[in-house]
């Protein structure tokens, strides 16, 4: 049972790690007012230690009127956690490896040794009156031993939230259920899952942590991230919604496929074909079969409806593939109506045609037009 969670939404994070992101200050501002009308709950931003004009930018965006909080990103550092305070976030997120070939080939520290950074950064920034969160880097390839000793640690050094990253992308949704339910039974901080898409699974691991008790999950519009990305916004909405559409009433989904349009144009990529709910085609249907029962009821092979987006349905009708209850519904639209005789002559005549290639559906209606006059 999911009963209260957030999204933190890191495409300004996580998303600037994306081959083809350049955000400007201007497109910054942009997208977190779009977000904030969406009705997120967090923006996580870039570190401010990264360049001089992500601290400005993280000034800049921080000092909107917005109703959602915004986050920073730094490693656990005393100069990046003041660096990260200055720009007057509401919170930060704080980052640290755990997992042995981090500890061995990144940043060469023990547990003990991280437990003890973490707990002087993690006063530091309470003690500015700033939310914090801890999160141990690749937590799927960190001995759980040594993670659940991290996330009991910070957990009693005040910490808001515990971050569990699957930051290669190789969790399993049982994986992470059972990972999440362990630290939901040792902490009592809040639980925030972070997923890489690599193997396909993040909308679906995001929706086990949540399952198991996490309260907080990262997304980022169009999924867009290192590599090939983490959770997208859109998918884990659609996970959600065919759950219990109530889940996902507190966000205003219409403005869905505004904000994936808004990034995927920001970046230079189109919205991919097989988008979770915005996709070109995630509402059109194809098919004999298919059509005849979506005409009767559309939810036979619909359980999203595209209006609660904002969005319509497509019918196609010239192909091969095409059936007569299809046929028929167009020809009723144009005010055209035919005998089934006429209907099944018709329709073998469009999948005549339609051998050599699909028709356009203005072909479609100058053949429906011609066999009234024949
Ligand atoms: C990265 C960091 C991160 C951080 C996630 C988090 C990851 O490797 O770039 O702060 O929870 O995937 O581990 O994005
Ligand atoms: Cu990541």
């Amino acid at each position: 049972m999911i009963e209260r969670y957030c999204i933190i939404d890191s495409t300004l994070r996580e998303g600037e790690q994306f081959a083809k992101s350049n955000f400007s200050t201007g497109q910054k501002v942009e997208l977190a007012l779009a977000l904030d009308d969406f009705g997120i709950e967090y923006a996580e931003l870039t570190s401010p230690c990264a360049s001089p004009g992500s601290a400005r930018d993280a000034r800049i965006i921080a000092g909107l009127p917005l109703r959602m909080k915004i986050l920073t990103h730094v490693r656990c550092d005393m100069e990046d956690a003041k660096c990260a305070v200055e720009t007057g976030v509401s919170g930060i997120d704080i980052l640290f490896g755990t997992s042995s070939v981090l500890r061995e080939f990144s940043h060469g520290r023990s547990i003990g040794q991280i437990i003890e950074a973490a707990q002087r950064v993690i006063e530091y920034v309470k003690g500015q009156g700033v939310e914090v969160r801890f999160s141990s880097e690749d937590s799927f390839r960190s001995k759980e031993s040594d993670l659940l000793d991290v996330y009991r640690a910070v957990d009693t050094f005040g910490v808001n939230r515990v971050g569990i990253a699957d930051t290669v992308g190789v969790a399993t949704p049982r994986q992470v259920f059972a990972l999440v339910a362990e630290v939901r039974r040792q902490v009592h901080c809040d639980i925030e899952f972070h997923g890489h898409n690599d193997a396909g699974c993040a909308v679906a691991n995001a929706f086990s942590a949540l399952e198991a008790g996490a309260t907080h999950i990262d997304t980022t519009v169009l999924g867009i991230g290192e590599r090939n990305g983490i959770t997208n916004l859109g998918g884990l909405l659609a996970r959600l919604y065919t759950i219990d559409r109530r889940l996902v009433d507190k966000y205003r989904l219409t403005d869905l496929p505004r904000l994936d349009r808004m990034v995927s144009e920001m970046v230079g990529v189109q919205v991919p074909f097989n988008n979770y709910i915005t996709g070109e085609f995630a509402f059109n249907h194809k098919a004999g079969i298919h059509t005849k029962a979506m005409l009767n009821n559309p939810t036979t092979y619909e359980v999203i409806d595209p209006a609660d987006f904002g969005l319509e349905r497509t019918i196609d009708i010239g192909h091969k593939l095409t059936g007569r209850h299809a046929v028929a519904h167009r020809a009723n639209a144009l005010g055209l109506h035919f005998g089934e005789v006429e209907l099944r002559d018709l329709t073998a005549e469009i999948k005549r045609l339609s051998d050599r290639g699909p028709l356009a559906l203005g072909e479609v209606d100058d053949l429906l037009r011609r066999w009234v006059t024949a």
